[in-house]
């Protein structure tokens, strides 16, 4: 057995019990209210479940079991001689709620290169997709064919008792993930790379061996690539990739058919997809003034162009955030020191004075500044990854580390299917229309 699996045993089923009891003393204690705007609009800022994972602050960003991302820039184990922390680390911390030795990362990343064989046919049906398909719906449908897979659901349908769900589930979460790297880069290949793959190099972690199959093996690929997957992984329950996974999973739904659905979500242009859009953005940009280096004006020109045009500035703007995302930051500072002189850079930075003070502007905006997608993009033009459509399903394969790890704790905790309620329109009226007369 994987020593995380003991420690995860250890760590997550007596909580199942102080949870029963928390719900029995406490059950009808009252969290927060909420009100019609709230129905209406995406039910913002309505507390509805659990997530051990981490928990996002809107003035000062993501926190993963407690530690900020400087923090774990900091304190996560590293590759020898790297400089960003492997994402096995936040795997880890999130699963276990304990920063890793580098140790613990080691085992993680040798359970992860054993587990992570992608059978023929998930490979054959990539192949049978039309070139033009999207990367994301393909990355989709790969995580689909690969349920042919799961444990879960062959455990299940043999039949479980309800208390050992988390046993399969651990196995599909660890097979999921090491797995996806292999997906991702064949997609990638295929698509870009005249369909010439490379095979994975067992003695890399889980990062450096995603880059290498990319066809990246350049050491400043690397660092970015772990830096990459690891401030990607999670942000809390609510946003739509986590979310709908936890949903989709609440139906004993298994780890594939509940990533893949969640990944369906991540591939919205509202939510994932903005990290191609910002690119596809910053060229249009570049192409309108005739591929010279903007100045401030004309960036600013520009975007009051997107805006007329009555559509968003990718990358700006979240439903929670109201500061600069600190995943944005991580990068910014990453680009400071790396790649300080690169063009697109300098227009990122240069959007990042302008774009937030146009926004706040029009006083709608709720949060002018910009989000995680704002900044992933150039980053890896710089290094030559300049497939942007490929763009979300990076983002992809780290969102699984925080995802699974949440699915697994559902199950250890006995989290049951979720199912809220709704209202209609002549419903919301008639509860307007009693209140006043009953004030009357
Ligand atoms: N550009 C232009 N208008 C924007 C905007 C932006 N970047 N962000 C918000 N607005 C507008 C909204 O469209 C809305 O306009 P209407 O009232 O006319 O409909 C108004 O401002 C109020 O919106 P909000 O309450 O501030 O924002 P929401 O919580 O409704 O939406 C979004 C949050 C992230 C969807 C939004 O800010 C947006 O569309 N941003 C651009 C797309 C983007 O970067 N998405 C990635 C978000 C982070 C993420 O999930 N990454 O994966």
């Amino acid at each position: 057995m994987d020593k995380l699996k003991e420690k995860f045993a250890a760590k997550a089923l007596p909580m199942a019990g102080e949870i029963k009891s928390l719900i029995k003393e406490h059950g009808k204690t009252v969290l927060g209210e909420y009100n019609i705007e709230q129905v209406y609009q995406g039910m913002h800022g309505m507390v509805g479940m659990v997530t051990e994972t981490s928990k996002l602050d809107p003035e000062e960003g993501i926190r993963f079991r407690g530690y900020t991302i400087p923090e774990l820039r900091e304190a996560l184990p590293k590759a020898p001689g790297g400089t960003e922390p492997l994402p096995e680390g936040i795997f880890y911390l999130m699963l276990i709620g304990e920063l890793p030795t580098p140790e613990d990362v080691a085992d993680v990343s040798n359970a992860w290169a054993r587990r992570s064989n992608v059978p023929k046919h998930v490979l054959d049906m990539i192949d049978a997709l039309p070139l033009t398909t999207h990367p994301m719906t393909i990355f989709s449908a790969a995580v689909l064919a690969l349920q042919t897979e799961s444990v879960f659901a062959n455990a299940y349908r043999k039949g479980i008792s309800k208390k050992d769900y988390w046993d399969p589930m651990y196995e599909d979460v660890m097979n999921l993930i090491a797995r996806l790297p292999r997906v991702a880069a064949y997609i990638y290949r295929r698509l870009y790379k005249n369909n010439v793959h490379i095979e994975p190099d067992a003695k890399l972690d889980w990062a450096a061996n995603f880059a290498h199959m990319l066809g990246y093996d350049e050491f400043e690929v690397k660092r970015l690539m772990r830096l990459y997957l690891t401030i990607h992984a999670d942000h809390e329950g609510g946003n739509v990739s986590a979310h709908t996974t936890h949903l989709v999973g609440s139906a004993l739904s298994d780890a594939y058919l509940s990533f893949s659905a969640g990944m369906n979500g991540l591939a919205g242009p509202l939510h994932g997809l903005a990290n191609q859009e910002v690119v596809r953005w910053i060229f249009d940009l570049k192409e309108y003034y005739k591929g010279v280096t903007p100045t401030k004006e004309q960036i600013e020109e520009y975007i009051n162009k997107t805006l007329a045009e009555g559509k968003v500035i990718p990358g700006y703007g979240h439903a929670v955030l109201r500061k600069t995302d600190p995943r944005y930051t991580a990068q910014r500072d990453f680009a400071l020191k790396y790649l300080p002189d690169d063009e697109n850079f300098k227009i990122v930075s240069m959007l990042y004075e302008v774009a937030p003070k146009v926004l706040g502007s029009l006083g709608k905006v709720k949060n002018p500044w910009p989000n995680v997608d704002a900044h992933s993009g150039v980053l890896l033009i710089h290094y030559g990854i300049v497939e942007y459509d490929f763009y979300t399903v990076l983002f992809g394969v780290s969102r699984s580390l925080g995802v699974m790890a949440s699915l697994l704790w559902d199950r250890a905790l006995s989290m049951p299917l979720e199912r809220p309620g709704s209202v209609t329109t002549e419903g919301v009226k008639k509860m307007i229309s009693d209140l006043q007369s009953a004030k009357a």
